[in-house]
């Protein structure tokens, strides 16, 4: 109840962040941030969304926060739009089953994108499977809305549901994104291997583009490369970090 208590003033005591992840191409450069959610607690430090995701969604919490991750990293495509160095990056947040399932979540978007002047087509939302268990119409005639105004979609945790194959057909992704668990035993794991290349192949054949996540080494990416996927999200790119941090990273670079 504490903690609970103490999530419902994180918004007023201005305790949220959004850290920055790399995403990068085959040559390493920089084409995309993930941007994750962060709570800068007083006493606690700060706190990994694992440990509060969960009860931000028992709570309903969920809807005003994703609304500020979806702020924050709209009105960071708007400022980026300006500047030479970041105006090609796209931005990915993550959109739990419960935000989208608003009723009202496309109107919401659409606000938040008028209101940033943020480019629509560089904001991906991150999806999981699971909002495709229980009204798959609606959740495709969302898509469907978001993606006329140039919003993308990621199915994220790709491979690590329980649902059949047969959504992906009927709905409008973009990418699909494999998850860190198959990418870190690509190597030694003659299975793991297996499901790698099949979502490789798979999402080749459905003209998704696909990206590995939970890169961390450099035999892992060339594996990668080599059976086909050429983007990449990881430690080995570096880690989720504030903007300034991000920032001073791609100026480095560049
Ligand atoms: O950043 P980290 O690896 O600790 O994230 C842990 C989990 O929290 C991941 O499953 C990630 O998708 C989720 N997560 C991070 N940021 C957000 C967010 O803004 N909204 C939602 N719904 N989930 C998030
Ligand atoms: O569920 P989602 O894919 O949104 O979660 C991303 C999570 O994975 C974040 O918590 C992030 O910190 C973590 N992550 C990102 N890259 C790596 C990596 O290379 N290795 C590991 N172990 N975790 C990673
Ligand atoms: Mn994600
Ligand atoms: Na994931």
């Amino acid at each position: 109840v504490r903690l609970e208590n103490e999530l419902r003033e994180a918004q007023a005591n201005d305790e949220w962040r959004l850290y920055y992840q790399p995403q990068v191409d085959q040559a390493g450069r920089c084409i995309g941030v993930e941007g994750l959610l962060r709570w800068q607690h007083p006493e606690r430090g700060l706190v990994s969304p694992g440990v509060f995701i969960p009860l931000l969604e028992t709570t309903e919490l969920i809807n005003p926060v994703g609304d500020w991750v979806l702020e924050t990293a709209c009105r960071q495509l708007a400022q980026w739009a300006h500047h030479p160095a970041f105006a090609e990056l796209s931005v990915a947040v993550n959109v739990s089953p419960l935000q989208f399932r608003q009723v009202d979540f496309v109107a919401k978007v659409e606000a938040i994108l008028q209101r940033t002047q943020a480019p629509c087509h560089k904001l991906k939302l991150e999806v999981t499977e699971s909002l495709f268990l229980e009204e798959r119409d609606d959740a495709r005639d969302k898509m469907l809305r978001l993606k006329q105004k140039g919003v993308r979609f990621s199915l994220d945790d790709f491979g690590t549901g329980y649902s059949s194959l047969a959504y992906l057909a009927h709905l409008p992704l973009d990418q699909l994104k494999i998850d860190q668990s198959f990418v870190q035993q690509v190597i030694h794991s003659k299975a793991n291997a297996a499901i790698v290349e099949s979502t490789i192949a798979l999402a080749q054949s459905l003209s998704l583009e696909v990206i590995a996540e939970g890169v961390e080494r450099d035999d892992q990416q060339a594996w990668l490369l080599t059976h086909g996927c050429r983007t990449y999200q990881g430690y080995r790119y570096g880690r989720p970090m504030p903007l300034d941090a991000l920032e001073a990273m791609l100026s480095a670079e560049s």
